[in-house]
């Protein structure tokens, strides 16, 4: 099996994380150079066909390009530690904090620095000014409220360590390129953020 990732890109180091949290070594990793438009050529659109990473390839050439449906296959692979919850609630319950992590945290956070840091130029090739700045105070907001949902709870999705953690993470430490993290004023991000760096997905270099 491969996986197909580049330098600084939060979506496969979602799927990084992920693997880091299970203990899954037997993957081969192979890194894209996104500035140079490795993904972009014809041989990797035969196994992504929106040029997206990550891209998961099995030993008989099947790929998948979603970073959810990676962990989904890899947690089916490699049910414990248990990362995407055990009965039909729990699961449903996971996957209903980890879409709000993926689509009203993380993707504004990571639209806010593709749109406004020069550094992603090469990558979002129609920088918005106000894209950025809309993404910007969407991500903030949530930001406030995810602040106020941890004074309750360890974790994101409750007491247990959940995907919902890894995919808000990654939105979280990709934002660090616009030079935000959570501080002070966020107290209970901030110590969710610190106790997520004691794990073994928090040693998956950003
Ligand atoms: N929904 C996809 C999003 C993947 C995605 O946006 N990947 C970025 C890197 S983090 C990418 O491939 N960017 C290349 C480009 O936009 O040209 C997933 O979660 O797998």
């Amino acid at each position: 099996m491969k996986l197909y990732i580049a330098p600084y890109a939060p979506n496969p180091r979602r799927v990084m994380m992920f693997l880091a949290e299970k203990g899954v070594r037997n993957i081969e990793v192979i890194t894209l150079n996104l500035q140079e438009g490795e993904h972009r050529i014809e041989e990797f659109k035969k196994k992504s066909p929106l040029s997206q990473i990550p891209t998961f390839e099995l030993d008989d050439g099947r790929t998948l390009t979603e970073s959810r449906a990676i962990c989904s296959y890899i947690e089916a692979l490699h049910p414990e530690p248990n990362l995407m919850g055990h009965d039909a609630f729990e699961r449903a319950f996971v996957e209903m904090w980890d879409r709000r992590m993926e689509l009203l945290f993380s993707m504004p956070l990571m639209m806010w620095v593709r749109h406004g840091n020069p550094v992603l130029a090469a990558v979002e090739r129609n920088q918005n000014a106000e894209v950025a700045s809309y993404n910007q105070g969407q991500a903030m907001r949530m930001a406030k409220w995810l602040d106020s949902e941890l004074a309750t709870r360890p974790w994101i999705a409750g007491d247990q360590f959940t995907i919902a953690d890894i995919t808000a993470c990654c939105g979280v430490d990709f934002a660090k390129m616009n030079r935000w993290r959570p501080g002070d004023d966020l107290p209970n991000l901030k110590r969710w953020r610190e106790a997520f760096g004691a794990r073994a997905a928090g040693k998956v270099a950003a």
